[in-house]
């Protein structure tokens, strides 16, 4: 693939990727913007992208909109960093194009964590993200990775295949769910089951919460697209902090885990390589339509493209 900005950008990223791996987080910023605009042409630029000295846990958290992802993700980055964690946080919103409320309503949430050199936030719009926002979500996590982070969440609304897509960018998946969007497992969004490792009921304080838990855990014995294997559901309050310091410790242990069959292993199964593989070049073939387009200014140039006649 080539170099689209004439030579430049291979020493500027390594430079910004030097930079943040000594820990500059503005570093850091910069490098995920070039690798964003660069797109998949940053492995050749950065190879070492593709092999890290230290991988983070990608742990994916989705859910219907205002289930209070972003506010559970803020206490989790607390308790996270009380462990000596350091958090990166990909906050991701195709549905608006300049992400504007994304940034606003999470720049409030995560507010106290601005100042922590062991907290990274950052979100991802569909804007100046060519060939789709998968793509720019497996770069920019790798770069979490070279900057020796511990832990990345994703946050994704659940709500189309773009996000479900994503979420194929994870290690660890959790769906989160409020006991008022009525969301039984029969009405579930198709995927939402099949991508969850475990379940989080939050707004927990609402009335409702329990029924709700222990109809969400009932149907899923019966429903025939559930796994065989019950998911665990986990109950929260993410405004008090009820219980985000099991969740913590499950997503800890799950980090922690070793050997055949876990998470090191799956990220590079072929399931997850192929995904990525598509994504990335889903994204390479739209720079290339991209370019070939700017290339056609007159009749003559399309008939030079299509070789057809018009
Ligand atoms: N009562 C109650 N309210 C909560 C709880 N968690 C979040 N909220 C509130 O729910 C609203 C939405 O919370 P967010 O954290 O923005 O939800 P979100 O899922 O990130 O929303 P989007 O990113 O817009 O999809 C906010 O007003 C929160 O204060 C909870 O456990 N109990
Ligand atoms: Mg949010």
């Amino acid at each position: 693939m080539s170099d689209q900005t004439g030579g430049t950008a291979r020493p500027r990223i390594q430079e910004l990727s030097q930079k943040a791996k000594a820990g500059d987080l503005i570093g850091l910023a910069q490098l995920l913007t070039l690798l964003e605009r660069e797109g998949p042409s940053s492995f050749e630029q950065l190879p070492e992208l593709l092999s890290p000295h230290q991988m983070a846990f990608r742990v994916g958290i989705t859910g219907p909109p205002g289930a209070g992802k972003s506010t559970l993700i803020g206490r989790l980055i607390a308790e996270f960093r009380a462990q000596g964690k350091k958090v990166g946080v990909l906050a991701v919103d195709p549905s608006s194009p300049f992400t504007k409320g994304a940034v606003l309503g999470d720049r409030i949430r995560y507010h106290e964590h601005f100042n922590d050199p062991g907290v990274f936030i950052r979100s991802l719009g569909s804007r100046g993200s060519l060939g789709g926002l998968s793509s720019s979500a497996y770069l920019m996590v790798r770069a979490f990775d070279l900057a020796g982070f511990d832990i990345v969440l994703l946050e994704t609304v659940g709500v189309g295949q773009t996000e479900l897509d994503i979420m194929n960018v994870a290690d660890w998946v959790a769906v989160v769910l409020v006991p008022e969007s009525g969301d039984s497992i029969q009405g579930m969004k198709a995927g939402l089951l099949e991508i969850a490792d475990t379940f989080i009921v939050n707004k927990g304080d609402r009335p409702g919460a329990d029924t709700f838990l222990r109809e969400l855990e009932a149907s899923m014995h019966l429903d025939p697209r559930a796994p065989s294997v019950p998911v665990p559901i986990m109950k929260t309050t993410a405004t008090s902090g009820e219980g985000v310091k099991d969740l913590t410790t499950k997503i800890l242990g799950e980090a922690s885990r070793s050997g055949a069959g876990t998470w090191r292993d799956e990220r590079v199964g072929l399931e997850r390589l192929q995904a990525e593989a598509k994504a990335l070049l889903r994204a390479a073939s739209e720079r290339e339509i991209e370019r070939r387009t700017k290339t056609i200014q007159s009749a003559a140039d399309f008939i030079r493209e299509f070789r057809i006649k018009i």
